[in-house]
Parts: structure tokens; C-alpha cells; sequence
């Protein structure tokens, strides 16, 4: 389908990581935390209305380290013992819209905070930003705006 000139659609997002200290280095693994890496819309949205799928690529070092994530809640939860860059990869219903890629650098520590750090509490770190689609195709301006 066409574009729709002019035209520019925002979507307000979150997106980062819990996580939690485990309470021990466990013997099987060395795995010290689980982890939770999430994007949500930031005001009531219904995502699913034009994202298609979300994939997280994880670091090498885990087993199939791209995980596609068809529907919401778009997350994954994982445990490991290090931080790492990951990715977010936003994939469209239309493939005429181009997929967005978000980079997040997964948080597991904060040694100034001594109950994340004895696993009391969950560490948090996530980033408000904006999807902006513009000049959308005719067909993911109807997804984005359908009410
Ligand atoms: C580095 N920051 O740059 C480290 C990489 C990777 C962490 C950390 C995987 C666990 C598993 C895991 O926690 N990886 O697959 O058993 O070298």
C-alpha cells in the first residue's frame, strides 16, 4: 500500500531490564541472577495492533541466543551471571515498514545499593522513548491509529 504524507504517528515506549540476585552462584551453571528484558508501551496501547513479533538477541554465549516474542507481554526471562549489550528488534505486520532495532545494556549490579545487591530487591533500569513512524504505509497508519 502507499504512504500517507504528512503523516507521523507516535508511540510512547519503555523499555530495559529487572533483575535479581539469586541468592547463591548456583553450582549447575555459575548463573547469579534472573533477569527480565521487556518493551511496553508507556500509555495504554495495544501493541499487538502493529507489531508483528519482537526478537531479543541475547549474547553468544547463550543457547539460541535470538528469541522472538509473538505477543504481549513483549519480555523474556533468563538467568545468567553477566551484563551484556542486547537487542530489541521491532518487526511490523506491514513488511514495508522497516524494522526498528533498540539497544539495551542489561543491568544486573549496583554495588552502591546493598539490597539489590544481597537479592532483598529487584534492580530496575529501563528508558522512556518514542517510536515515530513517519510517513507511514496506508496500511500501518490504519494499525497505528485504529482505536
Ligand atoms: C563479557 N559482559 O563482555 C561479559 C559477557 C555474558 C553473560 C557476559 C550466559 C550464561 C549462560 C551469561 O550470563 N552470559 O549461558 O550460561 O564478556
Amino acid at each position: 500500500s502507499g504512504r500517507v504524507k504528512n503523516a507521523s504517528v507516535v508511540k510512547p515506549i519503555v523499555y530495559g531490564n529487572s533483575a535479581r540476585f539469586l541468592g547463591r552462584k548456583r553450582d549447575e551453571d555459575g548463573h547469579t541472577h534472573e533477569w527480565t528484558v521487556y518493551i511496553r508501551p508507556a500509555v495504554n496501547d495495544c501493541m499487538s495492533a502493529y507489531v508483528r513479533h519482537v526478537q531479543f538477541k541475547l549474547h553468544e554465549s547463550y543457547a539460541n541466543p535470538v528469541r522472538t516474542v509473538t505477543e504481549p507481554p513483549y519480555e523474556l526471562t533468563e538467568t545468567g551471571w553477566g551484563e551484556f549489550e542486547l537487542s530489541i528488534r521491532l518487526v511490523w505486520h506491514d513488511p514495508a515498514e522497516k524494522p526498528v532495532t533498540l539497544f539495551h545494556l542489561l543491568k544486573l549490579f549496583d554495588q552502591r545499593n546493598p539490597d539489590v545487591t544481597t537479592g532483598r530487591t529487584a534492580l530496575t533500569v529501563e528508558l522512556y522513548d518514542e517510536l515515530v513512524f513517519n510517513e507511514p504505509t496506508k496500511a500501518t497508519y490504519d494499525l497505528l491509529t485504529a482505536p
